[in-house]
């Protein structure tokens, strides 16, 4: 495949943290993450950066609901605080690798916890400067509750709006397994993931959700690529790493 012209990337929230450690960031994978979106820029590639929750705000929902069973509005405020402390490290290690992001809080440009309630406006902006507009999974909310916006959903819809030719998702695996623990070259059905992640927490849905929101992406957004993080570049080149998403 063609070197891609305009991506999404989503970086999981599993790769660039420890899930097992609240709050607790893998700088190591989060700088290569940084290293490779910088090379890619570098080369002419337009781009736009979401990343997950991990052990940030996946942990502060879990504890939340497990201590008193469901989110109201006012626990919006202590999960976005929680997010935004990892999404702005995510912007300073992009940063130090010679990227220009910019950040752009859900909470902010979003309405509801649905991803067509977020206005793109701002990302699209940046995008034409020549920035690298980042945003990530976030609560936002709602009458009675607080809504999660995922991540994977808001990179599927950014991907899709924006035209983007490729949607590429970085996680710790090297692309979706199969129950061997085999990567799975191509998935072209939800019915083919029989490996669903069981370890930890996940409160948008894991691996599942993943491939979903990449299927439904797939339809419109030509290179779509669930692959390991250290296969980010060469994915972004163009070459065949990880698992292709294609619903046929
Ligand atoms: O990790 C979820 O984002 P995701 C964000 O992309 C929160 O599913 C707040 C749990």
């Amino acid at each position: 495949m063609e070197a891609c012209k305009l991506s999404v990337v989503k970086l999981g929230g599993a790769a660039l943290t420890f899930k097992s450690r609240r709050e607790t960031i893998d700088w190591g994978n989060l700088r290569l993450a940084a290293s490779q979106l910088s090379q890619y820029r570098g080369g002419g590639g337009l781009l736009v950066v979401v990343h997950g929750g991990g052990s940030f705000g996946h942990k502060t929902v879990v504890d939340i609901l497990k201590s008193k069973g469901s989110l109201d509005p006012g626990d919006s405020s202590v999960i976005q605080e929680s997010m935004l402390r990892l999404a702005l490290e995510v912007v300073k290690v992009l940063k130090d690798a010679g990227l220009k992001p910019t950040l752009h809080p859900p909470h902010s440009i979003c309405w509801g916890g649905s991803v067509g309630s977020c206005s793109l406006t701002v990302i699209e902006r940046d995008l034409k400067l020549g920035l690298t507009p980042v945003t990530y999974g976030d609560s936002i909310p709602e009458e009675g509750g607080s809504a999660i916006i995922s991540g994977d959903d808001l990179a599927a819809d950014i991907a899709v709006k924006l035209k983007a030719d490729c949607l590429v998702f970085a996680i710790r695996a090297p692309g979706v397994l199969d129950s061997e623990g085999r990567v799975m070259p191509l998935v072209f059905s939800l019915n083919q993931v029989k490996v669903f992640e069981s370890r930890g927490f996940d409160v948008t849905g894991g691996i599942r959700r993943k491939v979903e929101s990449a299927l439904r992406a797939s339809e419109f957004v030509g290179n779509v690529r669930i692959v390991g993080l250290e296969s980010l570049l060469e994915a972004l080149l163009g070459g065949d790493v990880g698992t292709r998403v294609k619903r046929i």
